[in-house]
């Protein structure tokens, strides 16, 4: 949620509440607060934080409480840290219908979950630019798979699960004409529609597929949670711009008293795609899968989706409707309870699903949206939480009966109770904070011990760095009545949704290196009595290994300006924490980070003749910096300047 429909008099609400909190900032850092978040040197953190990072594209993670930053994983942006997106064996993660694209905004987070619980096995990413969702491994911390997302745009309401990881979902945020047809943007009520997708995960291997997408009208889809409990078999969305308006958004889109939050029975969806009632139509999309084995991405073009029409489909979507432009749309952790934010209304409203599901059995109606029934506001309200503050954005939950809003616009978290929606407390926020987060907040079972803040705006909170600050965290402890801010620190790129589950759900499945025998790459090498140089037509192949210290080739002849040269790095070290990188002079692309047992590819074509050095980047050992090579490359006789390659 990067923008809001600011005005003058917001503005300076805003400017007079961040005046005042500056004074209040030291008062709500109390004595022991330093001590809750410090973790001992040497010590572990609690909690893993996986943070998405927004506009790097990546994914962060943190330890909690102690905010320190563990790793920066490479997702849908080229990362010449390690060499994704660059070497020859990740650039195919990357890959669309439109070619490879090098970076996307990623905003929401979601992980594994069995029977509504957080299981630690893998972690969902969305790419709202071009629509994409990841899945990342987390015994090894990688991404794993990139599925392309047909129909869609602005891929926002993603990747959200259901209660056994069944499903991960995709929502555009941007309506679009199905299958990319060519019309006047002003046709859009007839020509445009969201999609919801539904993505299968198989429960072994993780492996995605768009098992079907539910054609909806033209409206912007924000955000999503799946039901649980009693409400598992369904997922919410909100939406917003169910005015339809395509251009003047700020001021068209927020027209009507109330959108909607769209309920979808998606066990009925499978059911219907399942018997036959889906349309398949022809698309394109891109689905890569790293393997594991051949230790390569391997990308494939799907060419079909099966999409089911609420038309077709009774008793499959029905929407309900939510003051005022809704943003998060969040389920209690008991499922009964569905949180709807309207980020331009003074109040939270809060459904019941049993009120929902009375609703639809008494046909408590009031019309259609698009000829799906539109619920009455009053059958499936639970009731409304009163004045919480401004621009309510995002709730998470602790297990306790207890409810956390984000209010952007008054830049504080508010906590209130479920059953009978009185607030409890509030807790400034240092400022405007998008997301926040409960260890396992969205699921069954929070472990509700902490709660962060991500905030949009740092102004004062940090010594200056030029005209861009960084975005940044606060962490409260929530274990007692009140919230306490106990720690701030600064985040990647910018943050929005996150997630944590407990360090003891993942630390002990880390694999510690590959198994060299184990690896089936087309290019490894068993061994440096295996290192080789082989040369087909222009295409040199470097069969290359690496081990403290010394790289096998260390002396390269023969290579002409022209070659199309590979090396393929196998890192022969079978110990943890021991990459070896791998760099050579006047490569326009970025370097090797090869983990222990592992293969990777650089592909280098020298330009011009000379003497190339290239080393272990990697400081790995006392001689590290004698684990270096030279390739000399030389301009042939059989050089042909106009057809610019090497003639044999
Ligand atoms: Cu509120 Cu994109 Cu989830 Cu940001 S979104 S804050
Ligand atoms: Cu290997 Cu430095």
């Amino acid at each position: 949620m990067k923008k809001i429909l600011l005005t003058l008099g917001t503005v300076a609400v805003i400017a007079s509440m961040q005046s005042c909190k500056m004074k209040s900032a030291e008062s709500a850092v109390q004595g022991d607060a330093a001590s809750k978040a410090y973790v001992a040197p040497g010590k572990y953190d609690e909690f893993y934080n996986f943070v998405s990072g927004g506009f790097s594209g990546q994914v962060t993670v943190y330890g909690l409480p102690s905010g320190r930053l563990l790793k920066v994983i490479p997702v849908f942006s080229l990362f010449p840290e390690n060499g994704y997106g660059y070497n020859e064996e990740t650039k195919g993660m990357l890959n669309t219908t439109n070619g490879q694209v090098p970076w996307d905004d990623q905003h929401h987070l979601e992980l594994s979950q069995t029977n509504g619980e957080q299981d630690g096995r893998w972690l969902f990413a969305n790419a709202n630019n071009t629509p994409r969702i990841a899945r990342i491994d987390l015994t090894t911390f990688k991404t794993m798979e990139i599925i392309q997302i047909p129909n869609s745009a602005g891929n926002h309401s993603s990747p959200f699960i259901t209660e056994n990881t069944e499903y991960v979902v995709a929502g555009t945020r941007f309506s679009v004409p199905l299958g990319d047809q060519d019309v006047p943007i002003s046709t859009f009520k007839q020509n445009f529609h969201s999609t919801a997708s539904f993505i299968s995960v198989d429960k072994t291997t993780g492996h995605m597929n768009i098992a079907f997408q539910i054609v909806l009208p033209g409206m912007n889809l924000d955000l999503s949670h799946a039901g649980k409990g009693p409400s598992h078999d369904w997922f919410f969305f909100s939406s917003y711009n169910t005015e339809q308006a395509y251009t003047l958004l700020e001021v068209n889109a927020s027209q009507k008293d109330k959108d909607y939050v769209v309920a979808v029975n998606w066990k009925k969806a499978e059911e219907y795609a399942k018997s036959g009632k889906g349309k398949k139509v022809a698309v394109d999309y891109a689905h890569n899968t790293f393997d594991d084995d051949k230790q390569t991405t391997s990308s494939v073009t799907e060419k079909e989706v099966i999409m089911l029409d609420p038309k077709d489909c009774p008793d499959m979507v029905y929407m309900i409707p939510c003051p005022k432009s809704p943003h998060g749309c969040d389920v209690d952790p008991s499922g009964e309870f569905i949180v709807g934010s309207g980020k331009l209304a003074a109040l939270i409203p809060v459904f019941s699903f049993t009120k929902l599901t009375k609703a639809i059995a008494d046909k408590q109606f009031e019309g259609d949206f698009g000829g799906i029934p539109i619920i009455k506001y009053e059958a499936a309200l639970h009731g409304e939480v009163k004045k919480p503050g401004l621009g309510p954005l995002h709730t998470e939950f602790d297990g306790k009966g207890n409810a956390y809003t984000s209010m952007f616009l008054s830049s504080e978290v508010v906590k209130w109770r479920l059953s009978d929606l009185q607030v409890l407390d509030r807790a400034p926020t240092y400022y405007s904070v998008g997301h926040l987060m409960v260890p396992g907040g969205d699921t069954k079972k929070p472990w509700g011990k902490y709660l962060v803040a991500y905030n949009k705006i740092t102004k004062d909170r940090y010594l200056p760095t030029g005209p861009e600050l960084c975005q940044s965290a606060q962490l409260y402890d929530i274990s007692g009545d009140k919230m306490q801010l106990i720690l701030d620190f600064p985040t990647t790129g910018e943050p929005h949704y996150a997630q944590a589950c407990p360090a003891s759900l993942i630390k002990d499945k880390q694999v510690k290196f590959f198994d060299i025998n184990k690896n089936h790459h087309e290019f490894v090498t068993m061994g440096e009595k295996k290192a080789n140089v082989v040369r087909k037509g222009n295409r040199v192949d470097v069969y290359m290994t690496a081990i403290r210290s010394h790289l096998v080739p260390d002396n390269i002849e023969g290579v002409y300006v022209g070659d199309d040269v590979y090396f393929h790095v196998t890192n022969l070290e079978q110990d943890w924490d021991i990459p070896h990188g791998f760099a050579i002079k006047n490569n326009t692309g970025a370097e090797l980070l090869i983990m222990p047992g592992e293969t990777v590819t650089l592909r280098f074509m020298p330009q011009k003749q000379g003497i190339y050095p290239y080393y272990c980047t990697d400081f790995c050992s006392a001689l590290h910096q004698e684990m270096s090579g030279y390739m000399r490359v030389s301009f042939p006789a059989q050089w042909d300047p106009k057809l610019g390659i090497h003639v044999t």
